[in-house]
């Protein structure tokens, strides 16, 4: 191709991309929900009254992340908004307030929404208003509105909302509202898990590969997470757990700079972003290689337990019935003092995902993630997966990700294993109790 062809394409492309909407200045490349959904999951939040509403407020200074439940309703991850949701005539009206757009703010923290036709875009919400209007909005409604739903900031005082509205004007929180529906994953909800589990692999077996090379945790931990960034995840999910020796058997482990354990074991818990949605996924390794006699003997008891855990992954159950069946293999096994922690916990757009405490139903997606700790032998092993609960039972989202132990060694040395799908077998009932939840 000549120059000239070059720079006319070149052009062109420039061109094609500065008539694309522009959502660039709000996220980035990071994927966000189709207004449509947006919209949906607007419409299902059980307001019945019209003297109630639901008041989101993102959260407003530096340093603070907007709440998740704002992002959830609306999309953006910008600060200063505040989104209502009433239900009129039958309909969950929604409105949102923005600050206007302030040149003097983006100088020092880049662009953020504004009210005007990229935000009702993005947002799939008509009525935008500017921030400053909050004020005269509550002021007309404030006689016709007996109940709040309040989700916000911690760092924002109630006070602060109820100055806005009569003095009789019930405050409850928005949780009840927003958190069951969180916890029901829509199809492209799971497709941004997949995608973020889909990075964990590839940053875990970079892990795995440079843990030979490696003296230290944190040598480990940034292959793990250079290579989230690679795969584009801008951050990972949450504090990479990555602990040797006796740090394996510290839960939450994060500091990550003790040295490798040669002998010893390597236990990754970590998890890449997709857009708002972080996966969570353990393996644990021989740093040299190679499994010891009793390291593989521990192995096979955690990795039999996580298979009968997820086995017990169907609509109806419980996350007790979960951790019963994973617990008894332990317990059998005589490790039962070894499992300090629960098997399960909800995982979305936070790692330990919202929701009320309750059976189980499709959409639910749950992490299954036993582990034996001995500290006197520096031996700890934990194996975590995320799975999906479907109509008929169980898809665990995270399969591809190899975990047997031949597979733990291979990787170690940098050779790729595809392990066939392991058959399920019967889940077995039995009870038992579930103390602190893992990350
Ligand atoms: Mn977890």
């Amino acid at each position: 191709m000549r120059v000239g062809e070059k720079g006319l394409l070149l052009l062109l492309l420039l061109l094609i991309f500065a008539l694309i909407p522009g959502v660039s200045w709000i996220q980035a490349s990071e994927p966000i929900p189709p207004n449509k959904e947006l919209q949906q999951r607007r419409a299902q939040i059980g307001l019945f009254e019209s003297d109630e509403i639901l008041l989101v407020a993102a959260g407003g200074t530096e340093g603070e992340e907007v709440i998740r439940d704002y992002e959830y309703l609306t999309g953006l991850r910008s600060w200063g908004g505040v989104l209502i949701l009433r239900r009129i005539s039958g309909e969950v009206v929604s409105t949102l307030f923005l600050p206007t757009k302030d040149p003097g703010f983006e100088m020092w923290n880049g662009p953020r929404a504004f009210p005007g036709e990229e935000s009702r875009e993005l947002t799939g919400i008509d009525t935008i208003l500017p921030f400053a209007s909050l004020m005269d909005w509550a002021l007309k409604n404030r006689n016709q509105i007996k109940t709040v739903y309040l989700a916000k900031p911690r760092s924002q005082k109630e006070s602060l909302w109820a100055n806005m509205f009569a003095g009789e004007t019930e405050f409850l929180p928005a949780s009840r509202l927003i958190h069951s529906h969180r916890q029901i994953k829509s199809d492209w909800e799971v497709e941004q898990l997949k995608r973020a589990i889909d990075r964990t692999y590839q940053g875990l077996k970079a892990g795995a590969v440079n843990a030979k090379n490696s003296l230290y945790e944190y040598e480990v931990e940034a292959a793990i997470e250079g290579q989230f960034r690679m795969q584009g995840s801008p951050a990972p999910g949450f504090p990479s757990i990555v602990g040797s020796g006796p740090r394996s058997c510290i839960l939450h482990w994060q500091e990550n700079n003790g040295e490798l354990d040669r002998d010893g074991v390597l236990l990754m818990d970590v998890g890449a972003r997709s857009g708002a949605y972080t996966a969570d996924i353990t393996r644990t390794i021989p740093v040299s290689g190679k499994w010891s006699e009793r390291q593989l003997q521990i192995y096979a008891v955690v990795l039999e337990a996580q298979r009968q855990g997820i086995a017990a992954v169907k609509p109806g159950a419980t996350q007790r019935d979960v951790d019963s069946a994973a617990r008894r293999v332990i317990r059998e096994a005589g490790f039962g003092n070894n499992f300090p922690h629960g098997t399960s916990h909800h995982v979305g757009m936070n790692v330990h995902d919202v929701g009320p405490g309750r059976a189980l139903q499709p959409g639910m997606v749950i992490t299954v993630e036993p582990g034996i700790y001995i500290p006197e032998e520096n031996l700890g092993i934990r194996i975590e997966d995320m799975v999906l609960v479907t109509e008929d039972g169980c898809e665990v989202l995270s399969a591809a990700i190899p975990k047997s132990a031949e597979a733990m060694e291979a990787w170690c040395t940098g050779a790729e294993v595809v392990e066939p799908n392991l058959k399920k077998p019967t889940p077995k009932k039995s009870d038992s109790e579930s103390p602190q939840r893992l990350r």
